[in-house]
């Protein structure tokens, strides 16, 4: 079908001349993409490796074997399912394993930084289990007090922690005393900071969390999946029937041997540089955009919050649409505190996994902090913002060569 591979020629073209500051998007390897493209997409193996419903299963058995040996090598986890074909899979598959339906999860609310399936009014988490929500304090960052007095007042079956807009260090040492006070389960979704934490630059849930759930293609830089990790003997096996059979059918393997890839690329010594390279170019964009005067959060790893409604007078939605017209891609983003809906938002969600993998230096980052403020200040013109956008894409590593 023709137009599919124009269609992708054109997407590439895209990937290739924009600047992607969207924090939970990358560009995966060939070699990820080789695999993910492969004819392991033909084979049905409903069940787990040695354990299928379906013959013919001895080379993807392993295949999946080599996926979770390697990222339990790479997380220090004793267990791990790499079955779940997205993070919300998994961190459904996680909820179930830990409590009975109606069980109660004590979580970041969506607008302040927290995930869909972290109980929104608009997932399955929130119909399945009640949901309640610990506040961030008013310089954005999490209050180990307060969720402490929270735990104590709503005795939770679980406290989640990870998210998707949170752009601190989490304590999960903290978080697995306030577990351990309240006698309750902690359950860490990393999807975020996957990478920088197989990298060491981010502390490790593992250790502390009874279940930890991820994706694999953001900062990771793998396929688009899941991930779940455990240290529980106990806890592994109601995990697998959580995945298959209760929420999946047949795993991706095609996408599995993808996952066995990235988590050996992550094991390698130019990830921890390339993960170091991620929060350096954050910082540098944030530090000169808040140095010209522009409202945002602080940064301690791939992601920063910028006001856009008091920094330049327009709404994170109306920021992201002027953006893309120079070609660069972010996403409007609640800010704490937001009065304008998720449809609108005070603000735009700024990452720097995916052009760190292309080659974007801390030069970079300064000038890209400088393009969008002026751009989104008036202060230049389309035509002008885009040749320099040009200009920098350009001497950039191609998305299909990496
Ligand atoms: N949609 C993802 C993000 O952008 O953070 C989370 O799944």
């Amino acid at each position: 079908m023709k137009e599919i591979f124009e269609l992708i020629d054109k997407e590439c073209d895209r990937q290739n001349e924009g600047i992607e500051l969207i924090a939970s998007e990358n560009y995966a390897s060939k070699m990820v993409r080789k695999a993910c493209g492969s004819i392991l997409t033909n084979k049905y193996a409903e069940g787990y490796p040695n354990r299928r419903y379906y013959g013919g299963c001895k080379y993807v058995d392993l295949v999946e074997e080599l996926a979770i040996k390697k990222a339990c090598e790479l997380f220090g986890s004793k267990y791990a399912n790499v079955q779940p074909h997205s993070g919300s899979q998994a961190n459904a598959a996680a909820y179930r394993a830990l409590m009975p339906a109606g069980g109660k999860i004590l979580s970041l609310v969506l607008n302040d930084g927290g995930h869909l399936t972290h109980g929104s009014p608009v997932s399955f988490s929130s119909h399945l289990y009640d949901f309640v929500h610990y506040p961030l304090s008013s310089d954005g960052k999490l209050d180990y007090e307060v969720i402490l007095e929270i735990a104590k007042k709503e005795k939770p079956n679980a406290i989640l922690a990870g998210y998707s807009a949170y752009p601190y260090i989490i304590d999960f040492k903290k978080f697995k005393e306030i577990c351990d006070e309240v006698g309750c389960y902690f359950i860490v979704d990393m999807a975020h900071i996957a990478g920088l934490v197989a990298s060491g630059k981010h502390p490790n849930p593992v250790p502390y969390a009874d279940i930890v759930t991820s994706t694999t293609h953001k900062t990771l830089r793998g396929p688009r999946g899941g991930l779940i990790l455990t240290n529980s003997d106990e806890l592994i096996k109601k995990i697998n029937s959580a995945i298959f059979p209760y929420y999946q059918g047949g795993p991706l393997e095609h996408i599995i041997a993808g996952k066995a890839i990235c988590f050996d690329e992550a094991l390698k010594d130019d990830f921890k540089e390339y993960a170091g390279k991620i929060i350096e170019n954050t910082k540098a964009c944030r530090d000169v955009l808040a140095k010209l005067g522009a409202l945002t959060s602080d940064t301690e790893n791939h992601l920063f919050l910028l006001n856009t409604l008091d920094s330049y007078g327009i709404t994170g939605k109306d920021a992201q649409n002027k953006l893309e017209e120079i070609d660069i891609t972010a996403n409007k983003n609640m800010i704490p505190g937001d009065k304008l809906s998720p449809k609108e938002t005070s603000g735009l969600r700024i990452g720097f996994a995916a052009i760190t993998t292309r080659g974007c230096t801390k030069q970079d980052a300064e000038k890209i902090a400088l393009i969008i403020h002026e751009y989104l200040a008036n202060k230049i013109d389309a035509v002008t913002a885009k040749k320099q956008v040009k200009e920098m894409t350009s001497s950039w590593q191609k998305i299909e060569e990496l």
